[in-house]
């Protein structure tokens, strides 16, 4: 039996012509990039446009990549020296480019200075940031930082070995600032609303509370563009990885799949060497990402969290099963029909095609995306997917309904304990704790809902206290746990 190769620089000139490669020379690239959060987000997202860049000519744009918490994507990568394969996958097939642009991962935990160093290295110009909403440590309700927190306490220290994203980044540019090296762009690219300011009020949040000169000299020399990041990329499984095996002939456990489907519209706002994205399929400079990122927020994701929570309960696994049934495909239009009412788009995005496209997204049904992922950190989710839209229909005096729809299947995932089936429900929430107590065997629906709208890191005292808000959430959480969503969706 012949040992099955890993992706390796060796590999790269014998690669049948179906899989393209990096067509630069590896060795040739700086390191400009420094990604923090490097799953499989990233990978599929800004690590490809970097790519096209590189295979364009300019090598200023390799990546070291980042893990905050886990060397999970460190031992993928590190044997295979960095290099991975995207799979682009529609209806018909996959499409398959091995990626060269991250040189290498560092496990920040293990090896704190390391990440310090490239952060502070006077080659980085951009650092990219996906660290999930939880990451930004902020109260998701109002963006404020969270003092309490004891990694937040921790950071404000000045440590050597900063826990959280802010920390690192506060630290880095007080040391970029100690060698003089170049303005530095930092780009949140999380679902997070305005994401830059938020990422920018944390880092000069922990950074004020050393030294208030430096505080300031963040907001003179550096830049936080907001940004929009789209594209649906469903965690790996063994099954993809056993499929990309069979076509191409090398075991790839740090692949990732994806759709064709990418965009990434940032602020034109950089501080320093930026690349040009011109030529970059999917990525526009603009002068302002508000609106873009509202229609993306309450559009994609907020249906997105809605199939998720009721797909969940009724027991479905995949969002195109979801979406293939006619009641979960007529809930998906009431729903934008709603949340559309909430927005001003831009000039640019013309909203019918945008949610056709969108709609056939959700309908492909080679991303075999799990419910139970996205169903992951709602508390974290729901405000801006659709609690800020809830919050606007009813200062107009008007209830929602299929958006409030999406908050009661979410109440009734994170507190009923069990789905349609009987099966136990487990919940992957930084506020799980809280849900379990709200959601103990002997509490009553009513109390179930209004021990939820009772948290202010999720509901407004607008919304929370809002007593209609709260008997139209305990009608259908009470439906949903005694006729179950299964019936929601089968359109009975
Ligand atoms: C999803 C997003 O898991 C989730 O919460 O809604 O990751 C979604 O797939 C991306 O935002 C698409 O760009």
């Amino acid at each position: 039996m012949t040992d099955i190769p890993r992706p390796n620089p060796q590999m790269l000139g014998t690669m049948p012509a179906e899989i393209s490669v990096p067509s630069y020379d590896r060795e040739a690239v700086s390191q400009g990039v420094v990604h923090l959060g490097v799953g499989a987000f990233h990978r599929a997202h800004q690590a490809a446009a970097f790519e096209a860049c590189l295979n364009a000519g300019d090598l200023r744009w390799g990546i070291v990549g980042a893990s905050l918490r886990s060397r999970g994507v460190a031992d993928q990568l590190g044997p295979q020296d960095g290099l991975y394969t995207l799979c682009v996958q529609d209806g018909e097939g996959a499409q398959d480019q091995i990626i060269g642009a991250i040189d290498r991962v560092i496990v920040a935990p293990e090896n704190p200075a390391a990440l310090l160093d490239a952060l502070a290295s006077k080659d980085t110009h951009i650092v990219t940031l996906t660290i999930t909403e939880k990451g930004y440590m902020l109260d998701p309700a109002t963006g404020v930082l969270m003092h309490g927190h004891d990694d937040i306490a921790h950071d404000r220290t000045g440590p050597e070995k900063p826990r959280t994203a802010p920390g690192f980044l506060a630290k880095a540019l007080e040391m970029r600032r100690a060698c003089n090296a170049p303005p530095l762009t930092i780009l949140s690219c999380d679902n997070v609303p305005a994401n830059g300011a938020r990422l920018r009020a944390a880092v000069t949040g922990i950074a004020e509370g050393w030294d208030s000169t430096l505080a300031d000299w963040i907001g003179r020399e550096t830049a936080f563009p907001q940004t929009m990041v789209d594209r649906i990329v469903p965690a790996t499984t063994p099954e993809d990885i056993a499929a990309l095996q069979e076509r191409a002939g090398y075991e790839d456990p740090g692949m990732v799949k994806t759709e064709p489907f990418m965009q990434w519209v940032i602020e034109d706002a950089f501080a320093g060497e930026r690349p040009d994205f011109s030529h970059v399929p999917g990525v526009q400079i603009t002068r302002s990402v508000e609106e873009w990122e509202k229609a993306k927020l309450r559009l994609l994701n907020g249906a997105h969290s809605t199939l998720a929570y009721l797909g969940a309960l009724a027991g479905i696994e995949y969002i195109h099963e979801v979406v293939a049934r006619p009641a979960g495909a007529a809930l998906v239009e009431q729903l934008w029909d709603e949340a559309q009412s909430t927005l001003s788009p831009p000039a640019e995005l013309d909203l019918a095609a945008y949610r056709k496209q969108l709609f056939e997204r959700f309908a492909n049904p080679a991303l075999q995306h799990r419910t139970k992922q996205i169903a992951v950190d709602g508390s974290q989710k729901l405000p801006q997917r659709l609690i800020e839209p809830i919050a606007e229909f009813y200062r107009k005096g008007r209830a929602p309904q299929h958006l409030t729809l999406g908050v009661a299947a979410w109440m009734q995932w994170v507190t009923g304990g069990r789905d349609d089936g009987d099966y136990t429900i487990n919940v992957d929430d930084p506020l799980a704790p809280v849900f379990e107590r709200i959601g103990h065997p002997k509490a009553t629906v009513e109390s179930r809902v209004s021990g939820l709208l009772d948290l202010r890191e999720i509901f407004p005292a607008e919304l929370g206290g809002n007593e209609n808000f709260r008997m139209h959430l305990i009608a259908l959480v009470r439906d949903l746990n005694q006729q179950g969503a299964s019936r929601l969706l089968s359109g009975n």
